[in-house]
C-alpha cells in the first residue's frame, strides 16, 4: 500500500512533536528535550503559549483550585520565586505563570504558534508519524506526545438561525482579546456550567438586561477566594516539598484530609456542621473533603444536595427563581461542581431573568433575539449572546487531529465506540502516541499540573527505557488495552457519576458515544499502578511488535 505521506516534501525532522503549550505541552517540551535529550517539535493553534488559559479570557475565568496546588511541582526554584496574588488565581495571572515557565526554561525556541495539526499519519515503513499543519508544514517524528488537553475542544453551537443574529455572539472558550463591554447591553448567557457560573455575575454587574437560559440547575458552591497573605505565603513555600507529597496521595491530587467514610454514619447536626464548615473554607473542600459516600450512595449524596439547595433558597429572593436555579434532576458532584462568587446574587438584580429551557427550549435564534417555545415561550430582544456550551471532552481533542494508526486505523473509528486505551496514555494499534492526561486516566479527576508532571516522568522513564534498548516503536497490546477498559468501568461502576449526563460520560455532545472518559479510582492507586508496569519492564506493552514483558498488563 503507497503511504499517502511518501511523496510530500519533508520540511522537519524530530524525535518527538509535542501538541499543545499548556500546562502538558510545555512540561513535556522542557522534559523530553531538557531531561530524555530529544529534539522536540511543539506546535499549538493560538497566538501564545497557556492552553485554556489562553482562550478562555471570559471576565470571572478563574481555577478553582488554589493556586499553590494548580501549579507545576517540578522545580523548587519556580515554586519560591513565583508568587501568587490570589488564593486562586484568575486567568490572566495564570497566563502570566505559564509565559514565566516558557521563559524561565527556554521553551519558546522549539514552540510553533497559531500552527493547527491536519493531520497525523504513522509511516509503518519508516516507524515515524507523519504530522501536517495548516501552514503546509509537515513534521517527522517517532514520537507523538498530545498535550492537546483535556476541556479545549470547544462544543459547536447548533442552534437554528444563529447566523441569522444581528447582534453579536461570543463563546466564553474563545474570549476576545480586547474584552467586551456589554454597557447598555441586552445579553443572554445560554449554559449554566462552571464557565457560565463564573461569567454571570461580571456580565449581570455591566449589562442593561442579562437573560439567562438555563438547561440543567447547578449545584455551586462559593470559592472564597481573596488576597494571598504574605504569612501564609510564607508557610505554603516552606512546606512545599510536604504539601505537594500529600496532594499526590490524594484522590485528586489536593492536599485535603479531612474526609469521612460516611454522611450516613454521623447525626444530621454533625453533617451540617461539617457541610458548613467545608462551604465556609471554599473550593471543592465541601464535594472533595467531606464524606466519602457522596460520590456512591444515593442517600448520603441527598444530604448535601439538600443543604446546598437550602444555601440557594437562602440566597436567592424570589422564590420561584430559587427553585428554578436549585438541581433536582441529579446527584450532586456527578456533574463537575462549579465554584462561585456572587452567581446566585446575580439573580437578585431587577436587570436579570432566568428562563428555564426544560419549560421553554429554544426554538430558534431570530435577527433580533432568542425565541423560546413550550408554555412560556417568548422573543427575547438581545443586542449579545454569549454561549457557555462546553466541551467535546477528552477524546474531541485528539479526534479533531485526524489522527491515523497502523494500517491506516483512524483513531475515530477505533474510538467509535467510546475511548480505549492503556492506562489512558496510550492506544493499541498507534504506536509512539502518547496522550498526556488522555481519556480513561485520572485527568479531569486529578489536579492537572500534577496529574500532566505524572504522565510526562512516566513517559519519560518509558521512552529512555526504550531507547537504551534501541527499540523504535512501543504500543500497548490489544489484550492491556480491553483489561484497562474493564478494569476503567469497574472501578466507577458502584459512583452515581455514570448515571448523570455530563461531559464526563461524552454524553453533553450530540451523537457522542456515552462511555466513561476519566479513570475514578483516583490518583494513588492510579500512580501505584503505573509505578508496577514500569517496574515489572513495561508489562502490557509491545516493543516492536514483542512483549515487553510477561504477563498481560496493569490491573489492579
Ligand atoms: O461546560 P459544561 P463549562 N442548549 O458542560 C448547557 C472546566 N472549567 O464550559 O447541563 C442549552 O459544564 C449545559 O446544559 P446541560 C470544568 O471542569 C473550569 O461550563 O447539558 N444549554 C450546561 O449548563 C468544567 O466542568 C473552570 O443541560 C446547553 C452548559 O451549557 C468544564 O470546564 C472554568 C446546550 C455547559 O456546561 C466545562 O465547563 C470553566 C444547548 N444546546 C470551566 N448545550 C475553572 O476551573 C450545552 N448547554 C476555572
Amino acid at each position: 500500500m503507497t503511504n499517502p505521506v511518501d511523496a510530500a516534501a519533508v520540511e522537519l525532522e524530530r524525535d518527538a512533536v509535542v501538541v499543545g503549550a499548556g500546562f502538558a505541552g510545555l512540561y513535556a517540551l522542557h522534559v523530553l528535550r531538557d531531561r530524555v535529550g530529544l529534539s522536540v517539535q511543539a506546535i499549538d493553534q493560538a497566538g501564545g503559549v497557556g492552553g485554556v488559559w489562553y482562550w478562555n479570557r471570559y471576565p470571572g475565568a478563574r481555577c478553582d483550585i488554589e493556586s499553590c496546588n494548580y501549579s507545576y511541582s517540578f522545580s523548587a526554584e519556580l515554586q519560591q520565586e513565583w508568587q501568587w496574588s490570589e488564593r486562586f488565581a484568575g486567568q490572566p495571572e495564570i497566563l502570566r505563570y505559564l509565559e514565566h515557565v516558557a521563559d524561565r526554561f527556554d521553551l519558546r525556541r522549539d514552540i510553533r504558534l497559531g500552527t493547527r495539526i491536519t493531520s497525523a499519519t504513522w509511516d509503518s515503513g519508516r516507524a515515524r508519524w507523519v504530522v501536517t499543519t495548516d501552514a503546509g508544514d509537515r513534521v517527522i517524528a517517532r514520537y507523538l506526545i498530545s498535550g492537546a488537553g483535556t476541556l479545549s475542544a470547544a462544543k459547536e453551537p447548533a442552534f437554528d438561525g444563529l447566523d441569522s443574529f444581528e447582534g453579536q455572539v461570543y463563546s466564553t472558550a474563545r474570549w476576545p482579546h480586547d474584552g467586551v463591554d456589554f454597557t447598555g447591553k441586552r445579553v443572554a448567557v445560554i449554559g449554566t456550567g462552571a464557565s457560565g457560573i463564573q461569567v454571570i455575575p461580571h456580565i449581570a454587574a455591566q449589562a442593561a438586561h442579562l437573560t439567562v437560559f438555563q438547561r440543567t440547575a447547578n449545584y455551586a458552591t462559593p470559592i472564597h477566594n481573596g488576597p494571598m497573605d504574605p504569612e501564609f505565603t510564607r508557610l505554603i513555600k516552606a512546606g512545599y516539598p510536604g504539601l505537594r507529597g500529600r496532594s499526590r496521595d490524594n484522590f485528586g491530587g489536593l492536599p485535603y484530609d479531612l474526609q469521612a467514610p460516611s454522611a450516613l454514619a454521623v447525626t444530621q447536626d454533625e453533617r451540617r456542621r461539617v457541610y458548613q464548615e467545608r462551604w465556609d473554607q471554599g473550593g471543592f473542600r465541601l464535594s472533595l473533603d467531606s464524606y466519602a459516600d457522596v460520590f456512591f450512595d444515593a442517600t448520603a449524596n441527598a444530604t448535601a444536595a439538600e443543604f446546598i439547595r437550602d444555601k440557594i433558597r437562602e440566597r436567592v429572593t424570589d422564590p420561584a427563581t430559587a427553585e428554578l436555579l436549585c438541581p433536582t434532576d441529579h446527584a450532586y458532584g456527578t456533574k463537575r461542581p462549579p465554584l462561585e462568587t456572587g452567581y446566585y446574587e446575580a439573580y437578585n438584580r431587577e436587570t436579570v431573568d432566568l428562563v428555564d429551557l426544560r419549560a421553554c427550549p429554544i426554538e430558534r435564534i431570530t435577527a433580533t433575539g432568542i425565541r423560546t417555545t413550550g408554555v412560556q415561550g417568548a422573543d427575547h430582544p438581545l443586542d449579545a449572546i454569549v454561549l457557555a456550551l462546553g466541551f467535546d471532552a477528552l477524546t474531541g481533542p485528539l479526534l479533531r487531529m485526524g489522527i491515523q494508526g497502523r494500517d491506516g486505523l483512524s483513531l475515530r473509528s477505533h474510538w467509535s465506540q467510546g475511548p480505549r486505551t492503556y492506562l489512558g496514555l496510550m492506544v493499541h494499534g498507534f504506536p509512539n502516541l502518547f496522550t498526556i492526561t488522555g481519556p480513561q486516566s485520572p485527568s479531569v479527576f486529578y489536579n492537572h499540573p500534577l496529574a500532566v508532571e505524572d504522565h510526562v516522568d512516566w513517559l519519560a522513564g518509558c521512552l529512555s527505557h526504550q531507547r537504551a534498548r534501541g527499540i523504535d516503536s512501543v504500543e500497548p497490546s490489544a489484550e492491556a488495552e480491553h483489561r484497562w477498559g474493564e478494569h476503567t468501568d469497574e472501578v466507577a461502576s458502584g459512583l452515581l457519576l455514570p448515571h448523570t449526563d455530563s461531559w464526563y460520560t461524552g454524553s453533553n455532545v450530540p451523537g457522542k458515544p456515552r462511555a466513561l472518559l476519566a479513570y475514578f479510582g483516583g490518583a494513588p492507586a492510579y500512580r501505584r499502578i503505573c509505578a508496577d508496569v514500569a517496574e515489572r519492564g513495561y508489562q502490557g506493552l509491545l516493543f516492536d511488535g514483542v512483549p515487553a514483558a510477561d504477563g498481560p498488563g496493569a490491573t489492579v
